[in-house]
C-alpha cells in the first residue's frame, strides 16, 4: 500500500468509525464497534502495519496521521461508553426510585362494631341515670346463673337442651351463663342498698344459628334495689330509656310477662320509632315493637342475696343489644353481625 492509498484508507476509516461508534446504542455493541474500527483485523491496523514499508518520509507523514486517527478514534469510543454507561445507570436508579413523599397513603381508619356502638348508648343513657356498671365472669355456676335468680331446680332453661355446662372434672355445676344477672346477684351480695347498676355482656345459649338466633349473643341488664321502689319508677326508668335511646315522640306500654326472678313481670312495647305507629315493615305492621323483658324483683331473689324484701324493693330488666340493634339500623338477619365481612361492617364507619 503506497502512501496516498494509505492517507485516504486512514481517512476512510476515521470517518467510518465515527458512524460506527455513533450508531452503538448498547455497551455491547459499542465494544463490537470499537473492535471493527480498530481491531488487530480493522484496515486501521493494516495500515499501520505497513507503515515499515514506506520510505522514511512517507512513514513520517502517514504515522502522524494514524497516530492522530488512532487518538481520535480512541477519544470517540470512551465519549460514546460514558453515554451509554450513564444511560446505563440512570435507567437502574429510576428502576430503584421508591417514593417518600409523606405523608404517605392514608389507611383507612377502623371503627367500632354496630354491637359495639349500640352497647355504649344503652349504657351511656344509665351511667348518666347514675347506674353503675359492672361486669363479670362467662363462665358462671348454677347458684348464680339460676338458683340465685329464684328459677325453680325442674326448669326447662336449665337442661342441657338450653344451657351449655362445662366438662370440668369434679365439677357439674359451671356453665356459660345464659343471661348477665349473676353478675348484680354478686354485686348484692357484696354491698348494701341502694343498687344502681347496669351489666353488660355477652351470654351463650344452646341454640341453633337462625337470623334470629345466635348460639352468643349480647345482653345489658339492669337492676335497681332501694327502699320504696314501686312499679312507677320502672314505668318511669324507662320511658327515660326509650326517649333517650329512640327520640322523643316514642310512646311506651307495658303488658304482663312471666319471669322466675320477677313478680309482676311485663314485656316492654316502644312505637315503631321508623313509622310512629302507623305500621311499617319494621314493625311488621303492628305499629308497636317488643323491646325488653321486666318487673320488680322477686322477693325470694332478694333473700338469696341476705336482703330485707319487707326493706328493700327493686325493679329489673334485660335487653338482647342485637334485638335493640336490628331495628335501629335495619338489619335482616343477628348473623350478620358475627360473620366479619367488611362490607357489612363498612356501612357503619363512622357512627361511634
Ligand atoms: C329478657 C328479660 C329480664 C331481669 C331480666 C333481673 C335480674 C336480677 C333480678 C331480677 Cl338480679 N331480674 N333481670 C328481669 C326481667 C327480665 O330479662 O328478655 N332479657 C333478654
Amino acid at each position: 500500500m503506497g502512501p496516498e492509498e494509505a492517507l485516504r484508507t486512514l481517512n476512510e476509516e476515521l470517518t467510518r468509525g465515527h458512524r460506527l461508534i455513533a450508531a452503538a446504542v448498547t455497551l455491547e455493541a459499542l465494544d463490537e464497534a470499537e473492535t471493527a474500527v480498530l481491531g488487530r483485523r480493522a484496515p486501521f491496523s493494516s495500515v499501520q502495519r505497513g507503515l515499515g514499508g514506506l520510505d522514511e518520509e512517507a512513514r513520517r507523514r502517514v504515522g502522524r496521521r494514524t497516530n492522530e486517527v488512532r487518538e481520535a478514534l480512541r477519544a470517540a469510543v470512551s465519549d460514546r461508553r460514558r453515554a451509554l454507561e450513564g444511560e446505563r445507570d440512570a435507567r437502574a436508579l429510576e428502576g430503584d426510585r421508591i417514593d417518600v413523599t409523606l405523608p404517605g397513603r392514608r389507611l383507612r381508619p377502623g371503627s367500632l362494631h354496630p354491637l359495639t356502638v349500640t352497647m355504649h348508648r344503652i349504657v351511656d343513657i344509665f351511667t348518666r341515670m347514675g347506674y353503675r356498671v359492672v361486669e363479670g365472669p362467662e363462665i358462671e355456676t348454677e347458684w348464680y346463673n339460676f338458683d340465685a335468680l329464684n328459677i325453680p331446680p325442674d326448669h326447662p332453661a336449665r337442661s342441657e337442651k338450653d344451657t351449655i355446662y362445662l366438662d370440668v372434672p369434679g365439677r357439674t355445676d359451671l356453665l356459660l351463663r345464659t343471661e348477665t344477672s349473676a353478675m348484680q346477684i354478686r354485686t348484692m351480695e357484696r354491698v348494701a342498698p341502694p343498687v344502681f347498676v347496669i351489666s353488660p355482656g355477652r351470654v351463650f345459649r344452646q341454640e341453633t344459628a337462625d337470623p334470629s338466633h345466635s348460639p352468643v349473643f349480647h345482653q345489658v341488664e339492669a337492676l335497681a334495689v332501694d327502699e320504696g321502689l314501686t312499679f312507677a319508677d320502672l314505668k318511669g326508668t324507662l320511658e327515660a330509656f326509650a326517649r333517650a335511646m329512640y327520640g322523643p315522640e316514642v310512646r311506651v306500654r307495658f303488658h304482663p310477662d312471666f319471669f322466675p326472678f320477677v313478680e309482676p313481670g311485663a314485656q316492654l312495647g316502644i312505637s315503631c320509632f321508623v313509622c310512629g305507629g302507623r305500621g311499617c315493615r319494621t314493625c311488621k305492621g303492628e305499629g308497636w315493637i317488643e323491646l325488653l323483658g321486666c318487673g320488680m324483683v322477686h322477693p325470694n331473689v332478694l333473700k338469696n342475696v341476705g336482703y330485707d324484701p319487707e326493706r328493700y324493693t327493686g325493679f329489673a330488666f334485660g335487653m338482647g343489644i342485637e334485638r335493640v340493634a336490628m331495628p335501629l339500623y335495619g338489619v335482616p338477619d343477628l348473623r350478620l353481625f358475627y360473620e366479619g365481612d367488611i362490607r357489612f361492617l363498612r356501612q357503619f364507619q363512622g357512627l361511634g
